[in-house]
């Protein structure tokens, strides 16, 4: 019988394995449907297989594997996470909660449980590629929006082509979903992404709420001209216009600090030379707050800010909300069970609220939904330094095997 710090040893083993199949030679870049995604959903599907799981991959891409009851018409809980990954990402952010939840069920000895349990690897919570995130998740909670089929990565590729290259059918997302009426629960074991349980020294928390985040486009248009021809106050510069726009979403942030977080994280120039004043600049803004109120508000002033500086500086501007997913609360009584089992382990139960987006936020539609967050290095994620410590996973193994435990006795 292995110990828990020999299951998180493997845990991290696997962690390890799934690293190193990357989209880059130099970094961990895994987006949805590349070829690299594909061979990194097979080696997961290999190790669910191995768990004696039921097992499939879905129309969208996510590996499933269900360990089924044995009573007729039993209902689902959902162990997830996501597979997919950021640019130059670190190593623990989505697989860990995957890699966790095959070990968990890997090691169940009940014979009778009332309920189904099935883990699920997240085919695109990032939302790298196509800019809409929770693609996989929406399609198993039968929220996916047939719109976004049509929609077109960097290089002109339509998310339905990859579907289909990838063996899906885009037709047939809809039979992927676990009716409403099935959902007992959802559980997601997930680096905490922020410093508070490495500054507590405290191994895990439970999560009682996600953030809400908004993530918008803007297109801002100006004039294209000649750098060393047209004098400095005849211009219609984007880019200058932008940089405008950027700090003063900074400075709103900065004011705002306690209710939201502002980012702008890509800007692109187009037909950018340096001898050209630039005609047209995309950036994107993430916003997120805890407060839906606020959040609305932050959003509205952040495109009126936007909208004043363009227009003082004869500059077009084009705003499109590329994606909103509102607050989630975690479910109280998966949370209670969850604290308790957090003392189980002897431990003192920290409550946090997420920051970072989770596949929770899509299931909390059609579920009530838990997560667990487990210490990271620094807080720091989105990152190749982001680590999370053996020892950690031994205790949030013991733990989420004492929560799936009690929640086993809640339904017998
Ligand atoms: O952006 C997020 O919050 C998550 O990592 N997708
Ligand atoms: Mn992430
Ligand atoms: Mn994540």
């Amino acid at each position: 019988m292995s110990t828990y710090l020999q299951r998180a040893e493997k845990i991290v083993d696997r962690i390890n394995e799934l690293a190193a199949i990357s989209e880059d030679s130099s970094c961990v870049t895994r987006t949805y449907g590349t070829p690299s995604f594909v061979e990194g959903s097979k080696k997961v599907l290999t190790w669910m297989n191995e768990a004696g799981l039921q097992t499939h991959i879905d129309n969208i891409g996510n590996v499933r594997g269900k360990l089924v009851s044995k009573k007729a018409g039993a209902k689902t809980f959902v162990i997830a996470s996501h597979i997919d990954t950021v640019v130059n990402a670190g190593k623990f952010d989505g697989p860990l909660g995957v890699i966790m939840g095959i070990d968990l069920v890997e090691h169940i000895k009940n014979t009778d449980i009332d309920f189904n349990i099935e883990i699920i690897a997240f085919s695109d919570e990032e939302g790298v590629r196509f800019h809409t995130t929770f693609l996989g998740s929406n399609v198993v909670t039968g929220n996916f929006d047939t719109v976004l089929l049509n929609k077109k990565d960097a290089n002109g590729i339509l998310l339905r082509e990859v579907i289909t290259s990838n063996g899906g059918n885009p037709n047939q997302l809809v039979q992927d979903a676990i009716p409403k009426e099935s959902w007992l629960g959802y559980y997601e074991m997930h680096i905490e992404q922020g410093p508070v349980l490495y500054e507590k020294n405290i191994p895990a928390a439970v999560v009682t709420a996600i953030a809400g985040q908004k993530r918008i486009e803007v297109a801002l248009a100006g004039f294209a001209g000649h750098a060393g021809t047209v004098p400095m106050d005849m211009r219609q510069d984007a880019l200058a216009a932008a940089a405008v726009c950027i700090l003063a979403i900074e400075r709103f942030g900065l004011e705002n600090k306690d209710h939201i977080v502002a980012t702008v994280g890509k800007l692109e120039v187009n037909h950018a030379a340096s001898n050209v004043i630039p005609g047209k600049v995309v950036f994107s803004i993430d916003l997120r707050g805890a407060s839906a109120t606020y959040l609305e508000q932050a959003y509205h002033t952040i495109e009126e800010i936007c909208t004043t500086i363009c227009k003082a500086r004869n500059i077009g501007i084009e705003w499109n909300l590329v994606q909103e997913t509102a607050p989630v609360l975690c479910d109280k009584n998966l949370s209670n069970l969850l604290s308790g089992s957090i003392k189980e382990a002897g431990h003192s139960v920290i409550e946090l609220v997420s920051g970072a987006g989770h596949d929770a936020m899509a299931v909390a539609t059609v579920s009530p939904v838990s997560m667990l967050f487990i210490r990271c290095y620094k807080g720091i994620s989105h990152n190749p330094l982001e680590n999370a410590e053996v020892n950690d996973i031994a205790e949030a193994i013991k733990i989420s095997e004492a929560f799936i435990q009690n929640l086993i006795q809640q339904h017998s």
